[in-house]
């Protein structure tokens, strides 16, 4: 894919996360002033894992996003002018207004809209990494969960279907501690998402979804492996989610203590210094990035207020495809 910002990929996959922590950012201030149609879900604090294991892809692979997975949009250059147009339903966005943002898609970038059943994508990611098999296509799908949806039923079968067929899925858990106010240790049994692919027959990874470069190399392997014909991996990406589950959600079931924990592992800050450490004169670079990314944010705000809302009969085109035989 092209970069987002600079020919320098250290400073491109910079760019990508600051990218992603604003645009979420300012959804968030626009929810508070009632904008946004339907729900925000941070992914605050995931922002490695979303740069992490898109930015390499190629254009033909696929990618299952769900509910706080925003980045993984903007990381494949969906256009954050429709993106925006979509959270606020507007005619602009993604299905011209239609549905929950979550919901829309972008056939052009290869990305999948999500149900609102968790776990409903997984099956559909096994499907289109079954084409590419029949077709003998060298591309790989890469499908979100977060650990709470990791548990479902068509989780589980997905994961057994991609095993018994070898496809070429990554299947990545995104481990954020929480699903809703439910903390990890009375979710799962065992303690450990990644430990299930033994079951399926495919590597487990359990890596440090708050760091970049082992998000990107965890991706590499398991991408690598697929588009050889050795089979699915599963990524269990270990993280914080930093935010409540959605605006709406204050999150005072947790500790301060906690929060504060995961905040001193926060991957921007993370890379920060990486970058401070190569050289690289971080205050002059986070400025302009930082006034790139408000840049793109307040031009797609712009362009979303300016969209109107769909009309009414609208709600009726574009239901279903034309037959085989007459598109154009
Ligand atoms: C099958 C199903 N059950 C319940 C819900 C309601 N729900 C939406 S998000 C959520 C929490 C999910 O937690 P997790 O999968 O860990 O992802 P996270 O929100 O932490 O990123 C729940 C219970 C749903 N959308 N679908």
């Amino acid at each position: 894919m092209p970069r987002l910002y600079s020919d320098d990929r250290n400073i491109d996959l910079y760019y990508a996360l600051k990218l992603v922590r604003g645009f979420e950012d300012k959804v968030s201030v626009l929810h508070r002033q009632n904008k946004i149609l339907g729900g925000v879900y941070s992914g605050r604090g995931q922002e490695a894992i979303v740069v992490g294991t898109v930015y390499d892809l190629g254009p033909e692979d696929w990618v299952f996003p769900i509910h706080r997975d925003l980045g993984v949009w903007l990381v494949r250059h969906t256009d954050p002018n429709k993106l925006m147009a979509q959270l606020m339903a507007r005619k602009g966005g993604l299905s011209k207004g239609k549905d929950n943002w979550t919901h829309a898609g972008d056939a052009d970038r290869n990305v999948f809209g999500a149900t609102s059943m968790l776990g409903g994508t997984q099956p559909v990611a096994c499907g289109v990494a079954w084409r590419f098999k029949l077709r003998g296509e060298p591309h790989v799908t890469v499908s979100y969960f977060g650990e709470g949806a990791s548990s479902r039923g068509d989780v589980h079968e997905a994961m057994n279907f991609a095993g018994v067929h070898n496809l070429a899925c990554v299947f990545v858990c995104e481990n954020n501690q929480y699903a809703y106010s439910t903390p990890v240790n009375m979710e799962i049994a065992g303690g450990s998402v990644s430990d299930r692919a033994s079951g399926y027959g495919f590597p487990g990874v359990k890596c440090n979804g708050n760091d970049l470069h082992e998000m990107l190399e965890v991706t590499r392997e398991a991408v690598e492996r697929a588009k050889a014909g050795r089979g699915p991996t599963l990524i269990e990406a270990v993280t914080y989610r930093i935010k409540g589950h959605s605006e709406h959600d204050r999150a005072d079931y947790r500790t301060k203590d906690e929060v504060a924990l995961w905040e001193s592992k926060d991957p921007v800050v993370t890379w920060e210094l990486f970058l401070e450490k190569l050289g690289v004169d971080l205050p002059k670079l986070r400025a302009d990035v930082e006034s790139k990314v408000k840049e793109v944010c307040d031009k797609a705000a712009e362009f979303a207020l300016a969209s109107p809302y769909p009309e009414g009969p609208e709600a009726m085109e574009d239901l279903y495809a034309s037959p085989i035989g007459a598109r154009g």
